[in-house]
């Protein structure tokens, strides 16, 4: 197919309930989203980039700038461009995943579409419903945490995700324990540690938590496999792992036993699926993360988390624990799971009444004429 155009979007969305992470407390997203026009029809993306580059270098002004300067015109000239083109074709561009992942995406939620085929067919998916955990953020106090974590769980999770820092890390963990007794509990720790602070994370050992997410800086690949010596709760990444090369370099350095797919981090769903194919090769499961999407991207992830070695729970949370209101129908969890949509493409409407009354920038970029006649 040809890309004609390229719609992109910025949407600010407010979260239910702020979300605080040792890189900073996020009260809203500002969305960008992408609408691909191909020559036999559209298909949409999600930028997962936050409005800060802090958890990693990419923010959404960025991406939405190297979208427009860099990768759309690397695609808007060819004569045919599928999904399966893009990595090669943005290959030139270093960096910039998450752009990247988002144009991707789109390309291939119109290929997707236009050929009745869904995202969990095209993935592989082996189940029709996918286990969700939750991520909780920082809390003021103990008590303030045991409330929220009650609620998840009375609301179903099959797993809670506490994030921890310096100064907030043992104690939580350890009322949570008392609180609710052996519920599947792991930490993230978006790189607040280092080295040095091996013995201390030793202490949670005592807690039998399912993992410790990313406890030292994306860089620290060797010092993860040290840790993992001083540690018997196994190590998980995620800001490390960029790329397969990187799943695969860090499988074999023992800097992890676990790893978090995330495929706005990896450059696109593509890669992701490379990750996922290597790791269950290797024994290594992997979970699905998530970076507070809204229906668009938590569509694709939750296809996705169908596939096979993805054996833990997600952050693939229902709609409701993020918007008040979603631009897509809302997934709704059952029994502690999210369905796996089974439509072609993504397999989700947009409301897009919804979505202009909160958009607060657009352009279109490639024949505005065309995208025009198509929308
Ligand atoms: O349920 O989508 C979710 C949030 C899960 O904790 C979560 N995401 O570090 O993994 C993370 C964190 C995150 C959120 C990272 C937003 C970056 C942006």
């Amino acid at each position: 197919m040809k890309l004609e155009g390229v719609e992109l979007r910025r949407i600010r969305l407010s979260l239910v309930a702020p979300f605080e992470t040792s890189f900073g407390v996020q009260t809203e997203r500002d969305v960008l989203l992408v609408k691909a026009i191909t020559s036999v029809g559209e298909g949409w993306g999600e930028c997962v980039a936050g409005e800060e580059p802090t958890y990693s270098s990419e923010y959404v002004a960025g991406a939405q700038h190297v979208l427009i300067h860099h990768l759309l015109p690397r695609l808007l000239g060819q004569a045919q461009v599928d999904a399966e083109d893009v990595g090669r074709l943005l290959g030139a561009v270093h960096g910039h995943h998450m752009a990247k992942a988002a144009l991707e995406m789109a390309v291939l939620d119109a290929q997707l579409r236009t050929r009745g085929e869904s995202f969990a067919k095209y993935f592989g998916a082996v189940r029709p419903a996918v286990d969700c955990g939750v991520s909780v953020g920082i809390h003021k106090s103990i008590s303030e945490l045991l409330e929220t974590v009650g609620d998840y769980l009375e609301q179903g999770y099959r797993r809670i995700k506490l994030k921890i820092k310096p100064g907030w890390d043992v104690e939580p963990v350890r009322a949570v324990r008392e609180r609710f007794g052996d519920v599947p509990l792991q930490v993230d720790a978006n790189t607040a540690y280092s080295l040095s602070d091996a013995a201390h994370l030793a202490e949670l050992d005592e807690f039998s938590l399912l993992l410790i997410e990313q406890p030292l800086p994306e860089e620290q690949v060797l010092a993860h496999a040290e840790l993992a010596r001083s540690v018997r709760t196994p190590i998980c990444l995620d800001e490390s792992i960029t790329s397969a090369q990187m799943a695969e370099d860090a499988i074999k350095l023992g800097a992890c036993r676990i790893i978090n797919i995330k495929p706005g981090r990896v450059g696109g769903y593509l890669e992701a699926r490379r990750i996922h194919d290597l790791c269950a090769a290797q024994g290594v499961p992997v979970w699905m993360g998530g970076m507070l999407e809204t229906g668009i991207g938590r569509a694709g992830n939750v296809a996705m988390a169908a596939m096979p070695n993805f054996t833990l729970p997600g952050d693939t949370s229902a709609s409701d624990r993020y918007y008040h209101r979603d631009i897509t129908q809302p997934f709704v969890l059952h029994d502690g799971r999210l369905n796996v949509p089974s439509g072609p493409g993504l397999g989700v409407d947009v409301d897009l009444d919804f979505l202009e009354s909160i958009t607060h920038w657009k352009q279109t970029v490639g024949d505005a004429k065309l995208s025009h006649a198509a929308s």
